[in-house]
């Protein structure tokens, strides 16, 4: 019974020290271009700010509506991100820019309004029913 066990023991050695091999094999021989193999190097760094959405290369920003604000009342994007507003109060809200550009329906309690900028620029907007809640994207 003691054997198997050491055998095992050695084969899970082995076979790490030939994983961190490969590894190390794949990392030095991707030298400066890091770019195409990035997922085994992210893997293994757990180096991440990008959280890579579903999709294609566009990101994701959220806004939230609670307590009669906008939080953050001011968000900067990128051209063809998507901000999605979400609804946290009970009472109704709507998503209005100022230059018409996007316009929500009533937004009761935990629902959700998404706008894809494809311009740069500053769109400020506001709440329809209440014109005092405002809130700024600017769009790179
Ligand atoms: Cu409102």
């Amino acid at each position: 019974m003691r054997t198997p066990k050491r055998r095992t023991r050695g084969w899970a050695l082995l076979i790490s020290a030939a994983l961190l091999a490969v590894v190390a094999l794949v990392v030095v021989g991707c030298g400066g271009s890091t770019t195409t193999s990035t997922a085994a190097t992210t893997a293994t760094t757990s180096g991440g700010t990008e959280t890579t959405a579903a999709g294609g290369g566009g990101g994701g920003s959220a806004v939230s509506i609670s307590n009669f604000a906008f939080s953050p009342a001011s968000i900067t994007v990128k051209v063809g991100d998507t901000v999605t507003w979400t609804n946290q109060d009970s009472a109704t809200h709507t998503v209005v820019a100022d230059d018409g550009s996007f316009k929500s329906g009533d937004l009761g309690q935990g629902a959700t309004f998404s706008f894809t900028f494809s311009k740069a620029g500053s769109f400020t907007y506001k709440c329809g029913i209440h014109p005092n809640m405002t809130g700024t994207v600017v769009v790179q």
